[in-house]
């Protein structure tokens, strides 16, 4: 037998000199497992007489528990060296300042979609999104524009080749408008809705003003009691908030859309003055969106129904809101996708539209 003490030396000079976790494994195995020293000398302990047995005995489960505390303080003061080092080495100085290399910019088109959604969003409406390619159907018909309408002819619809055999109603086109985004939510859930729609339309119309691809953000409220009076609390509130006037006039003038009745078209206070806009008080007047209550033959297409539910609807061009906020005069240049351009008129990415923070520079 191996002397008792001599092996605990050497076992606990062993635990001691363990370089890393995977090494004191193997001193672990090496002393307290199946084939280790410890049990070894266990086995062997049927081969003395009893006196003797029961003395080893006690020594080699002394022996046995001062070893496994050893490599278990070992094992904890290499677990806490190992976190310490970690958390040096991961150790960040939140004081220094933004790295200087930041070179991207947020389109003009992002950040006012971002500013709208922010004032609406206040008021509890939720972001809906859907196919920029729409049928017939959700684009037209259940927009209270049946097939024969004049209304179709104003829209410049891009139709996609239709399959032969395919009938009108299928026919697949790219969506002039958002608004079938709030058909399908109005189809696919339960009264009250608030939602705001932004996203891509298109239109076969180019000019200085007119691009075949443009923004649209519009806004839906449905609800039981739902009235003109919020309508109008609503437009109000979010023109305001928009562009950071408190006092900025807003005007309803009668007006016509197949899909609300009635309809109303929404402007605010500008000045002329020697040929130059400005937004706010002047005496003059600027249309800004187009809004309505939604036509009763809407919801019905829907499978709401229009003697329970009645709602509001507004829609808006998104490029027109920013070349009138912040000052572009081109349309044409939101495409160009020019980095001198987007330097002057884009926002840095950390430059977040809040209310709180202010949504005019
Ligand atoms: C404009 C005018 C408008 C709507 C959009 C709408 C949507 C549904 C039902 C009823 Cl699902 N109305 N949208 C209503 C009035 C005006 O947009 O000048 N847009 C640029």
């Amino acid at each position: 037998m191996e002397s008792v003490e001599k092996l605990r030396e050497e076992l606990l000079a062993a635990v001691e000199a363990a370089a890393d976790l995977d090494a004191l494994e193997q001193v672990r195995v090496s002393a307290l497992g199946k084939k280790g020293r410890i049990t070894d000398q266990m086995k062997g302990l049927g081969g003395l007489d009893p006196d003797q047995r029961r003395e080893t005995g006690q020594a080699l489960n002394a022996l046995k528990d001062s070893v496994a505390d050893a490599i278990d303080a070992r094992k904890a003061s290499m677990e806490g060296a190992a976190l310490d080092a970690r958390l040096a080495e991961e150790k960040i100085d939140v004081t220094l300042p933004v790295r200087p290399e930041e070179m991207g910019r947020i389109h003009p088109i992002s950040q006012v979609i971002e500013e709208i959604v922010a004032v609406l969003g206040t008021m509890g409406f939720k972001v809906a999104e859907g196919p920029d390619v729409e049928d017939d159907w959700h684009n037209f018909t259940a927009l209270n524009i049946p097939a024969d309408h004049p209304a179709r002819q104003d829209h410049d619809t891009f139709y996609l080749p239709a399959p032969d055999g395919e009938c009108d109603e299928g026919r697949l086109v790219l969506r002039t408008h958002t608004s079938p985004v709030q058909i399908r939510t109005m189809q696919n859930g339960e009264p009250p809705f608030r939602v705001i729609v932004p996203g891509r339309t298109y239109r076969c119309d180019y000019d200085a003003t007119h691009s075949p691809m443009f923004h649209q953000v519009e806004a839906l409220m449905v609800d039981e009691k739902t009235h003109m009076g919020h309508l109008k609390g609503c437009l109000e509130e979010f023109l305001r908030a928009f562009f950071g006037m408190d006092d900025l006039p807003v005007r309803f003038r009668p007006s016509y859309f197949p899909f609300t009745e009635p309809s109303a078209e929404v402007d605010i206070g500008c000045s002329r003055e020697g040929g130059e806009l400005k937004i706010g008080r002047g005496g003059d007047w600027l249309e800004i969106l187009g809004s309505g209550m939604v036509n009763p033959n809407v919801l019905r297409n829907c499978g709401i129904d229009p003697d329970k539910y009645q709602g509001f609807a507004f829609g808006m061009g998104v490029e027109r809101m920013a070349m009138l906020k912040y000052g572009v005069p081109d349309l044409r240049t939101f495409y160009e996708s020019d980095l001198r351009w987007l330097r002057h008129y884009g926002f840095a990415s950390l430059d977040m539209p809040s209310l709180t923070g202010g949504l005019n520079r």
